[in-house]
This record gives C-alpha cells, structure tokens and sequence, in this order.
C-alpha cells in the first residue's frame, strides 16, 4: 500500500470513528431551477428545502414574475433570458403567480425535515 492511499484510508477511519453514525443527514443546501416558457412555470410543483434556492429563469419574449400568492416575495420582472433567485425559509407561501399572467401558477412544496 502506498503511504498516500494508507493515509487516505487513515483519514477515512478516523472519520468513521470521530463521527459514528450521524443521528440525522446532513442536507446540504440545493439550488432548484423552473423555466418560465410557453406562460408556463416548470416545474408547476417543485419540492424544497429550508435552505435551498430557487432560481426562475423567463425563456418567453413576455415579461414574467414569480410572486407569491399573498404578495410575500416576489422575483420582480424578468425579461426574456432573465433570471432571479430566492431562498426557500420554513414560514415562506409556497403558492405563486405571475403578475403579469395571473393564471399561469405554480407551487413549491417545503420539506422541513432537517428542522
Ligand atoms: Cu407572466
């Protein structure tokens, strides 16, 4: 065995033995992406999580938003090719519309699992 694989192999069993069996997984924040195309949000249902962001990126040559249904965040307007990102928190409306287009919705779908 080489002195680097033995150390690697080394660091790899103190780890194991320093952090056994982690009561919970450590989800490591995600960065999600729904184009707006067509007057339509894709995905129109998307799961999340308390951390992760969201990225909207507008393909029409309309403007489009992505604002929530009671007004509590909002993209502002996004130009053809344009884009804009939001941190999902645990207390966030996860209905929303476009401002512009209030039929085209869509919806995000929290999991709080890791707190
Ligand atoms: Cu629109």
């Amino acid at each position: 065995m080489s002195r680097r694989s033995f150390m690697k192999k080394t660091a790899a069993a103190i780890a194991a033995a320093a952090f056994p069996a982690l009561p919970f997984a450590i989800a490591q924040p995600r960065t999600h992406r729904v184009e707006i195309s067509g007057f339509k949000f894709t995905p129109d249902r998307l799961d999340v999580s308390v951390g992760d962001t969201v990225t909207w990126i507008n393909r029409d040559i309309a403007p489009h938003t992505a604002t929530a249904a009671e007004g509590g965040w909002d993209t502002g307007e996004l130009v053809k090719g344009a884009q804009a990102s939001i941190t999902v928190t645990a207390d966030m409306e996860t209905s929303y519309f476009c401002a512009f287009h209030p039929m085209m919705k869509a919806r995000l779908s929290i999991t709080a699992s890791d707190q």
